[in-house]
């Protein structure tokens, strides 16, 4: 079998996002786009020689195909053994875990994660370090920088690898080995939780749940985890076979894009507890009986309980959330004692934080929640950890969240998004807020006072390293917040998103709807930014 050496050009636009390269299908099908981007991440990550890569994808469409490209591409770089899901499927909690596991110096995952897919959708690609985690911002940027320099890349001639039976086989000097990550997971999870608590809840007859793996990657995890070992009946999961094209849906765990799970979860007859999770496995959305808990609060209550699940039970080092994230968790972890940090968005964020012990979970208003048994965030994870807390506690999702706000106070919480705007009119829009940033201390819109108002930037605490321009900050007096920043995940134009958080102690006003509540910082907002003078449009495309 030959190493082919084949001359290429760069292309200027394959700088990773908030998690990896997203851009349409048809662009990573453009000749040499996807090889390109590999072979930067080859030339950049330094000594692999001989070492063990983990492979896989959530399934979606081209997601075979690059997986063939990548394995040829391996075994002409000098990779020792690929370990790739099989089917070319896994998870991206379940590769945090295997690279983890098996030592591997990194791992590469296919997935535009909750964007949709098919032909005209989008796909990814994601580089995973030694730890597990996204690659930290200094990987990202020098593979970027790779990228733009690129002048040729390597590929092994061969046939295509079988990917759908467990085997192993040589491809080259290099071994491919076809797993199946379900039960490394499984396993994982079985040391953390108490599966016998929650095996008895899900069998016992009293207890209904209805998990939404929206035709994406958790569907064989789910379907393993929940009916097979945990007692649940069959039919529990719904949508669990993944397709290419997440079947026509938006493999995104919301209010919105969850519809038939939460047509469930508030319908006749509803279940106790419902749950999705997105296109790579590892955002997730909890619901009780016509009930939604914020990822926010899902953060807060996690951390609160945490002694009750085994793998936490000696308590947690600290907490961690990004910044748009709401300040709920910060109010349990002062009762608690412990540290939290808040962390601009983005998982890779936490790597530094979990590594160095100072967090043992963390959490993200995008339907993000994981801890430190991987890297990266665990929608199952997630799911299992609110089911060993309702097992124990034995009461209803809304007892639980209606007892916590008694105890510390609501953050009432929404993100308003403008997707697919104009990228310029978006950057103007911004430019426009920082220049009132330095103004608006002391300031009174409508009934509040503005406390401070900032560009939020981040030192980590580990390695010092600066990221800069995270976000705009609004924040009030009576630790209300507005927050203003782009998405780097989206692959049409610009989409803003505004972060709206307010805080009632007053236990008499913690059932309002979040809109409602939220209505005066929803004008307040609005106005400071003049979304609709720079948007072009009457309201947002998704509120969450
Ligand atoms: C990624 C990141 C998350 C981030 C989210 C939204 O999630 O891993 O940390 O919160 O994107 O980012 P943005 O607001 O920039 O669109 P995922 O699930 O897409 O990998």
């Amino acid at each position: 079998m030959n190493i082919r050496n084949i001359s290429t050009s760069p292309f200027p636009d394959q700088k990773p996002g908030t998690s990896g390269l997203r851009k349409a299908v048809t662009v990573f099908q453009q000749p040499h786009y996807l090889e390109n981007f590999i072979q930067s991440i080859f030339d950049t990550i330094g000594d692999f020689q001989g070492q063990t890569l983990i492979l896989g994808g959530d399934g979606r469409y081209y997601n075979r195909q690059a997986i063939q490209i990548i394995l040829k591409m391996a075994a002409a770089n000098g990779v020792g053994r690929v370990k790739v899901g099989i089917g070319g499927i896994m998870s991206t909690p379940a590769t945090s875990c295997v690279i983890r596991k098996y030592n591997a110096f990194g791992g590469i995952i296919l997935s535009a994660s909750h964007n949709p897919g098919g032909p005209e959708g989008d796909f990814g690609v994601k580089y995973n370090t030694s730890n597990g985690g996204p690659a930290p911002e200094k990987v990202t940027a020098a593979i970027f920088e790779r990228s733009k320099l690129i002048d040729h890349y390597k590929i092994l001639e061969a046939p295509d690898v079988n990917l759908d039976t467990l085997s192993e086989s040589k491809l080259g000097d290099m071994v491919v080995e076809v797993i199946d990550s379900v039960q490394d997971y499984e396993k994982l999870m079985e040391s953390l939780f108490d599966f016998e608590r929650i095996r008895e809840l899900l069998s016992s007859g009293n207890f209904r749940m209805c998990m939404d793996s929206l035709h994406a990657v958790t569907g064989p995890y789910a379907h393993n985890l929940f009916e097979q070992r945990l007692g649940a009946p069959r039919g529990t999961v719904i949508n669990g076979t993944p397709l290419e094209d997440f079947g026509g849906g938006h493999p995104d765990p919301n209010l919105v894009y969850a519809h038939e799970l939460v047509k469930i979860l508030f319908g006749e007859a509803a279940p106790d507890f419902g749950a999705a999770s997105d296109g790579d496995g590892d955002r997730n959305m909890i619901l009780g009986r016509k009930f939604f808990v914020t990822p926010s609060d899902s953060l807060a209550v996690i951390t609160a309980n945490a002694t009750l699940v085994p793998g936490y039970q000696d308590g947690l080092a600290g907490v961690a959330r990004s910044m748009p994230t709401s300040q709920a968790a910060d109010r349990v972890a002062a009762d608690l004692g412990i540290d939290c940090y808040e962390t601009p968005t983005g998982w890779k964020f936490f790597g530094n934080l979990l590594d160095a012990n100072k967090a043992t979970v963390c959490g993200e208003e995008s339907f993000g929640t994981g801890s430190n048994h991987i890297r990266e965030k665990d929608g199952l994870w997630a799911v299992l950890f609110w089911l060993n807390i309702l097992a124990v506690k034995q009461k209803s999702v809304e007892q639980l969240l209606q007892e916590h706000w008694y105890k510390y106070g609501r953050n009432y919480y929404s993100r308003h998004d403008y997707e697919a705007i104009d990228s310029e009119r978006a950057n103007q829009l911004l430019a426009n807020l920082y220049t009132q940033i330095p103004t608006l201390k002391g300031k009174k819109l409508g009934n509040y006072e503005v406390e401070y108002s900032d560009d939020f930037s981040y030192t980590d605490p580990v390695d010092g390293s600066i990221s800069e321009n995270q976000g705009i900050r609004i924040g009030f007096t009576d630790g209300s917040r507005i927050v203003y920043r782009l998405s780097g995940t989206g692959t049409q134009g610009a989409t803003l998103r505004i972060y709206l958080e307010s805080y009632e102690p007053d236990t008499s006003k913690q059932n309002l709807e979040p809109q409602q509540n939220l209505a005066d910082l929803i004008t307040i907002a609005n106005e400071v930014a003049q979304v609709r003078t720079f948007t072009n449009m009457e309201k947002p495309t998704v509120i969450t």
